[in-house]
């Protein structure tokens, strides 16, 4: 199992190159008004500071279990019945990649487990938990490279996202979290109403301005997305904006116009600032299962994307594609999406995930009955 180097609690859930939010430092000054400097009261004071974060966290995980239930509990009892009782031989190695398969895990991955427990423990017997102890190993193992955060330059000014997707997976809310978090670390943000096809969307993206306090560049429905790309980030560099993070229009990967559209938006904005977009974010629905791959692939292809957030995990997804995607593509996922509030908006953390997905206690009562 890879050892993850534990950096600062605070760090692994926010940004890495500040040195604590506005808000965390305003806690921590409030609190020191009325407590002695010493370094007892400074332990105690980082301390609660850390529990509110690891509240949030466990609130996170939770979520995630949940919508992870599905997958989860369906791998565990699939691994009890092929495994109880049994020795590793072919028919069960076919009965475990079935099971991968269906979990949406895909084949790289389904290989590696087998391979793993075949070169290990061929023609021995094998407790269905320690298959899936073997499972989440395997996939911690293909998440942790992937799982970055998405690091924001701060000399840049501004640090260009552009958010694409296919409808409804959860651009524009992922952009209100993600300014929510910047803003409450004390940056400026501009977003732009990029998806100018449908007023709703543009007035969808000004809500989320006026909830997280951060100004919102848009035009009216049927615009020209590229040319208000163009003006929002001229406008953002005279006036020291930290970050711009522009929407766009759902879209469907195989519809080449649309698509093409996009490279639009994109030579746009480099003739402002050659190096931008410094970020392209796909968002990627988790309840889509194995389309997921193919938006993957169209949107690395005709955009460019540099990294992945993964929504909708706290619902019934299939969030076994995830591990599919990590397993073909080695693209970065930054965050995921597990509800629609403000605060729902968690880092991808790979051991998090892969116990999520292969939860060993789902079988420890079951275990007593296997050899
Ligand atoms: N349960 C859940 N719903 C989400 C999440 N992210 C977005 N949504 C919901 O998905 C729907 C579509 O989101 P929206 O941001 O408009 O998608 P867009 O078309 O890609 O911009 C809305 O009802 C959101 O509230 C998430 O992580 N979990
Ligand atoms: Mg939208």
């Amino acid at each position: 199992m890879i050892k993850k180097k534990k950096t600062n609690l605070l760090d692994r859930f926010f940004k890495s190159n500040d040195p604590g939010s506005i808000e965390d430092n305003s806690l921590r000054k409030d609190m020191l008004q009325d407590t002695p400097y010493d370094n007892e009261s400074m332990t105690k004071i980082d301390q609660t500071i850390k529990s509110r974060f690891i509240g949030s966290k466990r609130n996170w995980v939770q979520r995630l279990k949940s919508g992870l239930a599905k997958t989860s509990a369906s791998l565990s009892e699939g691994i009890s019945q092929v495994f109880a009782k049994r020795q590793l031989d072919s028919e069960s190695f076919e009965d475990l990649e079935d099971l991968l398969i269906q979990a949406d895990l895909g084949i790289e991955t389904t290989a590696r487990i087998v391979d793993h427990l075949s070169s290990n423990r061929y023609d021995k017997t094998i407790s269905p938990k320690e298959v899936l102890e073997v499972l989440a190993n395997e996939i911690e193992i293909i998440l942790e490279p992937v799982a970055q955060k998405l690091d924001i330059v701060a000399s840049r000014k501004p640090h260009v996202i552009l958010v694409v997707g296919v409808n409804g997976t959860g651009k524009t809310t992922t952009i209100g979290k993600l300014a929510a978090k910047y803003c409450s670390e004390g940056r400026k943000v501009l977003l732009v109403a990029g998806d100018t096809f449908r007023a709703a969307a543009i007035e969808q993206l000004q809500i989320w301005g006026d909830r997280v306090g951060c100004e919102v560049a848009h035009r009216n429905a049927g615009a020209d997305s590229a040319s208000l790309g163009f003006d929002a980030l001229t406008k953002a560099k005279e006036q020291n904006i930290d970050i711009l993070m522009m929407d766009t229009a759902g879209r469907l990967h195989n519809k080449k116009e649309l698509m093409d559209e996009l490279g639009k938006i994109i030579r746009v904005i480099r003739k402002v600032d050659a190096t931008a977009p410094h970020d392209v974010l796909l968002v990627v629905d988790a309840t889509t299962g194995q389309n997921a791959l193919r938006q993957v692939e169209a949107f690395r292809d005709r955009a460019g994307i540099t990294g992945l957030i993964m929504t909708k995990l706290d619902g019934t997804a299939s969030g076994g594609i995830i591990v599919a995607i990590a397993a073909q593509y080695g693209i970065p996922v930054h965050a995921i999406g597990v509800g629609e509030g403000v605060e729902d908006l968690a880092p991808f953390d790979a051991k998090e995930f892969a116990l999520a997905i292969a939860q060993p206690k789902n079988i420890e009562l079951d275990n007593s009955d296997t050899h």
